[in-house]
């Protein structure tokens, strides 16, 4: 399955462009405490020239901004606090958002929410390069919004996890 989707989405790429992306699909549930709860839809993740971008196809979120993160385990339970914090190779030990190198690698742009819930704006990870460098990685989508910093609030203020999906 994740395989096929792979292959397909180097098919679709060298049918338009004749340079085939490398990407994968990750598939995103509403976080549980009994495993994985609701489907949330999808979000599309390609190499590209300027690093990792991050295509949503989303549904039934709150509207606004939402924190946008790779945490550290491939697993989304208990309310996906079994993801660890966030992905931090380098063990910075600092939240400061996607374009500071001294902090988190997992730290993404903030995720837009429509107001019809839907989230289908990409995001743009410049200092992430290759898919193979998160893959086994959850992805976190929280409840709030994303200041990039550890002040007022710890990692952004982005509080609880409300939808995740696991790297392949
Ligand atoms: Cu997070
Ligand atoms: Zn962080």
């Amino acid at each position: 399955m994740l395989k096929l989707s792979k292959y397909l989405l180097a098919a679709t790429c060298l049918t338009m462009t004749t340079i085939a992306l490398a990407g994968t699909t990750v598939m995103m549930n509403f976080t549980s405490d009994k495993g994985s709860g609701k489907p949330a839809g999808a979000v599309l993740i390609t190499e590209t020239k300027y690093g990792l971008l991050f295509t949503p196809n989303l549904h039934d979120l709150t509207p606004g901004a939402h924190g946008f993160h790779i945490h550290q385990k491939p697993s989304c339970d208990d309310n996906g606090m079994a993801a660890g914090g966030h992905f931090d190779p380098k063990n910075t030990g600092k939240h400061l958002g996607p374009y500071n190198d001294k902090g988190h690698t997992g730290d993404l742009p903030i995720l837009y929410v429509n107001s019809d819930g839907t989230a289908t704006t990409p995001v743009l990870a410049p200092r992430l390069h290759t898919i193979k460098d998160i893959s086994e990685h959850a992805l976190m989508v929280h409840d709030k919004g994303d200041n990039y910093s550890d002040e007022p609030e710890k990692l952004g203020g982005g509080a609880g996890r409300m939808v995740c999906g696991i790297i392949k």
